[in-house]
């Protein structure tokens, strides 16, 4: 069994940080478990523009507000605390935060711990598993 505490993560190199976030990532890839899980704290007034081409992710807020916009279709949802949303189509995303979000991400596959965003909005793809 695997115990970890918000605390311990708490600046360990699993606490990743870039413009705008701060990911505290409680399960990695090193962890086994098939999916990663992240304690992420979206800045104020961040906007991310996000892509997610190699990996599927699920956010739920916990803390604060903001909203999620598809670069799809267009769409935007509100973001509070209770709100999940699933990238199941790897769907180009606009995230920003008008208070400072806390959410719970999750990656399918794992992250391994050091990744941050290349030009695209993107984590590069878990070992192993690159396609053309
Ligand atoms: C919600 C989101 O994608 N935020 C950027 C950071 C990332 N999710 C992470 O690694 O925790």
């Amino acid at each position: 069994m695997i115990v970890r505490t918000l605390d311990e993560v708490i600046g360990s190199d699993d606490d990743v940080s870039a413009e705008g976030w701060n990911s505290r990532r409680l399960l990695l890839a090193k962890h086994g478990m098939g999916f990663s899980m992240h304690d992420t704290l979206i800045h104020e007034g961040a906007e991310l523009d996000l892509w997610y081409k190699h990996h599927l992710e699920a956010v739920y807020c916990i803390e604060g507000e903001g909203e999620i916009e598809s670069r799809v279709t267009g769409q935007k949802w509100p973001i509070r605390p209770g709100t999940i949303y699933a990238l199941n189509e790897h769907d180009k995303h606009t995230l920003r935060a008008t208070k400072q979000m806390r959410m719970i991400c999750t990656f399918n596959p794992p992250v391994t711990g050091n990744e941050v965003h290349d030009a695209d909005g993107a984590y590069a793809p878990a070992p192993g598993t690159e396609s053309s």
